[in-house]
């Protein structure tokens, strides 16, 4: 399924846009104090768009793991993120807040629906695989969009990724590590990227934000290794990466149509292993405690 998943994305991208004038009395309106909270995939979504609407000047926002949100502080509204609706760290959380909440999933009728204020159900996101791909990215789109943003050239980029037309360099399939950087809000998408590999391809993998990668991390890059950099690099980075020997992998996309070549490739290095990358080991598509 993954790969159906994954080639949906910029389609169901456009289909979240058309919607984004109804929803957006539901969203977070400019000057309002936001959490935004989830688990996995859905919390590196939070952490993306959190950056990205400090950035934008529209208000306060930070993110949070589910389980690591502080219930007692005082937000005008959080947003939660959950494509089952099910995730019990999700649900405690909306349950423990004082604020408004509105929930954002994939599916109807869920446990997380019924704690929150109001929810915004992404049906036509919704996947059948265990690995979140569209789903996630279309709720990031989303929001990018009701800070304004014009998203029709991520999606172009997009679609030429899914044409073949901006591949990655064949021996990312090879290496035996991969690091992933981003700064600001790409620190989010840098993690996402991490973790598809991991889960799709049992891949060691690690995420920094770009100026934290040369206080340490840099230690372990070398020949055979992989530093992939999302978004554009800060200044003297890829020649201090260019001298440990490990390949290195910037381009100009934007960093959620660059998320896309990710997923392509632990999908990629995944079937190289004769691994399942829509069912990984240890992993189910909620966490229920
Ligand atoms: C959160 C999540 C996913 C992960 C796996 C297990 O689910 O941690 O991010 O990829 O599917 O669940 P949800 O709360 O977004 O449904």
């Amino acid at each position: 399924h993954v790969d159906r998943e994954i080639r949906h994305q910029p389609r169901a991208w456009a289909s979240a846009l058309d919607l984004l004038p109804a929803l957006s009395p539901l969203l977070p309106q400019p000057g309002e104090r936001v959490a935004v909270i989830g688990c996995g995939t859905s919390w590196f979504m939070a952490a993306a768009y959190a950056s990205t609407r400090e950035l934008s000047g529209a208000g306060e926002t930070d993110a949070f793991a589910a389980s690591q949100f502080p219930a007692g502080r005082r937000y005008d509204r959080v947003v939660a993120i959950s494509r089952s609706g099910t995730t019990t760290e999700v649900v405690r959380a909306i349950d423990a807040t004082r604020a408004p909440v509105l929930a954002i999933t994939a599916v109807h009728d869920s446990p997380v629906e019924a704690a929150a204020d109001d929810t915004v159900v992404l049906d036509f996101a919704d996947e059948q695989s265990v690995v979140q791909t569209v789903f996630a990215t279309t709720v990031l789109i989303l929001l990018r969009g009701s800070l304004g943003e014009d998203l029709a050239p991520v999606i172009a980029q997009a679609q030429a990724v899914l044409a073949g037309g901006t591949s990655y360099p064949a021996e990312l399939e090879q290496v035996e590590q991969l690091t992933f950087l981003g700064q600001d809000w790409a620190f989010g998408i840098a993690q996402e990227a991490a973790l598809k590999m991991r889960e799709a391809a049992q891949g060691w993998t690690e995420a920094y934000p770009q100026m934290e990668y040369r206080h340490g991390p840099i230690a372990i890059a070398q020949p055979g290794r992989a530093v992939w950099v999302f978004g554009r690099p800060v200044d003297g980075l890829v020649a201090d990466l260019a001298a440990t020997g490990a390949l290195v992998v910037a381009d100009p996309l934007d960093p959620v149509a660059d998320l896309v070549r990710a997923q392509l490739l632990a999908v990629r290095r995944a079937r190289a292993q004769h691994l399942e990358p829509d069912r990984p080991r240890h992993l189910t598509r909620s966490v229920v405690l």
